[in-house]
């Protein structure tokens, strides 16, 4: 009941979720007592989702840690003893100056991701430390990256529609994103396109719940959509439905499209694809005449050597079709791009001190380089925040080790004694979203949000900014900014003179909690000279489809020895990455990760439903219940992320198995292009 002392804070929910979802925080007496979605909010209308319903919890739980704490134990062992604030700086910060006055900064390692996707807590605080101590630097690829990259390879800014037009589509293609899971507050748009007669076709290896709700779905085989898409064009080229104006007024490179289209007839990209030649024509006719016709992905077929190939695939068909020019055609793709225009913010630029890509970690950790040279300096401290790299890194057994490492200092900061933390040598306690200050940023819709602090930070919890100002004080550094206070980050992110920052300032945000950025309405992007690009115009050009080398078809060899595929995508809806994997209240109810298995390729092995097998590879092997199911195609194998080491009797979760390979050392890692074989646990 609200009485005298209640109040209702409005914040925006942090989590790395497409979705950015607007709360109300009733708190009462100093302690939270009611969060739900606010109604209002033009994206989200009040509804959260069933991870998040219950945050309270999280912030309440017994388990969190609310003081600093130090090892006692041996590393993962998990025992630690409470120490003080003063104690837990002081000793980081003497380990810190030790180290890189022996060393160098470059001994230091930062490793954080999107635990929170606010920017300050993100990470504008963290990078003004680790750059004012010259550490190593982390590119924060895993996710997005290598979708971006290969819609930036054709459109220079990779700008897509405003999602909420998709309303406008009659076509809707969901091009490996599982929307009902992953976004679900974008299904009431397409619900909306559907109810005045749109077409929704899933384009997916996974039978996955959005596929179901689908009107049609089309099953690829993993990894192949650079010939669907040549063949799709191949299909619009001889049906005479390539808009050939808008590509000659705004595009370069169509004769080498054209070329590579004429190399992949439908029934070639059957072969590949595994989609029969007549559903391939059947979508190329749909897709150029049932319009506006819209595509829609977030990162799915990204993780592969050869995401980028495919992102930049599937991103040239709307210009091949001129549906950017049509209200509700286009591709619907992070908005994130959008936000980090208007603010000037995001983390592009050149680096200038030595980079690795997370997903390398394991590597790292055991002294070596992307190229597999020998680390000079090694890393002799790592300091984690917003992020659980012993779940979530490929290649687990190596990250494992590495943070096992005596001689390594572990500093992580969290919530909770994750698997990560359990390593450390040092954990610090963060606050959670309705404990600090942050401008939250979305990338599935145009609206800005201020989360502002509902309650006092529980225990001794601090924010993260308040951790790096701290270290940075304690270690006397005069770097500019250090000490600039959480509000004054927040100022200094909205004082941009983008034109879509119109009328956004931090005072009409503390006032109405969330704004759409001043894209204009019905903003068709790419229809006049974009920004960047070459001389302002979309790059098409030649286009191939490549196997990666960790798929059948790329190592035969291999795959004699391993023959299935492993997937591992995000699959419960309690889960949201590895940030729930420990709580009994979210996992599902057979307590256990489970393996989704072909029944042709169960039968094969003598799998039996519900029995333990062991799925392995020459990475890991790791012992899970057995899930016959359809809903794979044969061949496929797939187990959910995000499950905690305990919940196996290995104490690892899937990444044990993944691949960590990234082209060049960019991009995300190929955790789908993971080959197993399974066979019955003895
Ligand atoms: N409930 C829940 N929601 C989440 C998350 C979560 O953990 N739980 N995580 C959040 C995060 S961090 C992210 S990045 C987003 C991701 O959002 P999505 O991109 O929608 O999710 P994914 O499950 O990574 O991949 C989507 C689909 O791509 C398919 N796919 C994989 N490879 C290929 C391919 O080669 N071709 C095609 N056509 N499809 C392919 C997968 O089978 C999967 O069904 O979700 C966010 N939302
Ligand atoms: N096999 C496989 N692996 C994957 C993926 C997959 O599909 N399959 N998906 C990849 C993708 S898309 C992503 S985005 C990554 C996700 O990788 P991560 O970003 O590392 O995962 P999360 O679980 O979202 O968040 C990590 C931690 O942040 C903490 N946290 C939340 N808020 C705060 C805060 O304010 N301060 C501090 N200090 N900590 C906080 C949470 O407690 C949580 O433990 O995983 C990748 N790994
Ligand atoms: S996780 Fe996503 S859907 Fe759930 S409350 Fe947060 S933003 Fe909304
Ligand atoms: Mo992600």
């Amino acid at each position: 009941m609200d009485g005298p002392t209640t109040r209702v804070v409005r914040g925006a929910c942090h989590h790395d979720c497409p979705d950015t979802c607007v709360w109300d925080v009733t708190v009462d007496n100093g302690r939270a007592v009611k969060l739900r979605g606010n109604a209002d909010h033009p994206f989200t209308r009040g509804e959260l989702c069933p991870k998040v319903n219950r945050f309270l919890e999280r912030v309440y739980h017994p388990d969190r840690i609310i003081r600093p704490m130090r090892r006692t134990g041996p590393k993962g062992s998990g025992r630690f003893e409470t120490i003080s604030w003063s104690d837990a700086i002081a000793e980081i910060s003497e380990r810190l100056e030790e180290v890189i006055g022996r060393a160098g900064g470059e001994a230091v390692l930062p490793y954080s991701f999107a635990g929170t996707q606010g920017l300050v807590q993100m990470g504008v605080m963290a990078d003004r430390f680790f750059g004012a101590i010259e550490a190593s630097d982390i590119r924060r690829d895993l996710c997005g990256v290598t979708a971006s990259m290969g819609a930036a390879e054709v459109y220079g800014r990779p700008y897509g529609i405003d999602p909420e037009d998709m309303a406008q589509s009659r076509t809707i293609i969901l091009w490996g994103t599982n929307t009902k899971l992953t976004n679900r507050h974008l299904w009431p748009t397409i619900e909306t396109a559907r109810s005045r007669g749109a077409t929704v076709v899933v384009i997916d290896p996974i039978r996955t719940a959005t596929a179901g709700a689908a009107d049609h779905f089309i099953q690829i085989r993993p990894g192949t959509d650079v010939a669907l898409v040549l063949a799709m064009i191949n299909v619009l080229d001889s049906e005479g439905l390539v808009d050939v104006d808008f590509m000659a007024a705004r595009a370069t490179g169509w004769d080498e499209l054209r070329a590579s289209a004429q190399a992949m007839p439908p029934n070639l990209a059957e072969s590949i694809t595994g989609v029969p030649a007549s559903g391939i024509e059947w979508l190329a006719k749909l897709y150029g005449t049932n319009r506006p016709a819209v595509i829609r992905t977030l990162i799915g077929p990204e993780h592969r050597e050869h995401g980028l190939d495919i992102m930049r695939a599937v991103a040239m068909l709307p210009a091949v079709t001129g549906s950017w020019t049509e209200h509700g055609g286009g591709l619907a793709r992070s908005t994130e791009v959008l936000h980090h225009t208007a603010l000037g913010s995001g983390h592009g630029g050149a680096r200038r001190r030595r980079t690795f890509n997370m997903a390398d970690l394991g590597a790292v950790l055991a002294g070596f380089g992307g190229s597999g040279d020998r680390l000079d300096p090694p890393i002799e401290v790592l300091i984690v925040h917003n992020s659980n790299p012993a779940v979530i890194c490929p290649d687990q057994n190596a990250v494992v080790d590495g943070l096992a490492r005596e001689d390594l200092f572990c500093v992580v900061i969290e919530q909770f004694l994750t698997d990560t933390a359990r390593y450390a040598d040092v954990v610090l306690p963060a606050t959670t979203q309705i404990e600090h200050l942050d401008l939250a940023i979305a990338w599935g819709h145009v609206h800005l949000a201020l989360n502002k602090p509902a309650i006092e930070p529980v225990g001794e919890c601090l924010p993260n900014s308040e951790i790096f100002r701290r270290l940075a004080s304690a270690m006397h550094l005069d770097a500019p900014g250090l000490a600039d206070t959480d509000e004054a980050m927040v100022r200094q992110l909205l004082d941009s003179d983008h034109e879509w920052l119109y009328g956004i300032s931090y005072e009409s945000l503390d006032r109405l909690a969330w704004q759409r950025l001043a894209i204009p309405p019905d903003w068709r992007p790419h229809t006049e000279v974009s920004e960047g690009g070459s001389g302002g115009r979309i790059r098409l050009g030649g286009l191939e489809y490549r196997p990666g080398l960790e798929t059948p078809e790329g190592s035969p060899a291999l795959a004699e020895r391993f023959p299935l595929t492993l997937m591992s995508r995000k699959q419960h809806p309690k889960f949201l990455n590895a940030g729930y994997g420990g709580f009994d209240r979210h996992l599902p109810s057979v307590g256990r990760p489970t393996l989704a298995v072909h029944p042709d390729d169960a039968a094969a092995r003598g799998i039996v439903e519900g029995r333990e097998v062991t799925v392995f590879n020459d990475r890991g092997a790791l012992t899970v219940i057995a899930e016959l199911s359809d809903e794979v195609q044969p061949g496929l194998v797939t187990m959910p992320f995000g499950w905690w080491h305990r919940h196996t009797p290995d104490d690892r979760g899937v990444n044990a198995l993944t691949n960590p390979r990234s082209v060049g050392g960019v991009g995300s890692a190929a955790f789908h292009e993971t080959l197993v074989d399974v066979r019955p646990a003895p």
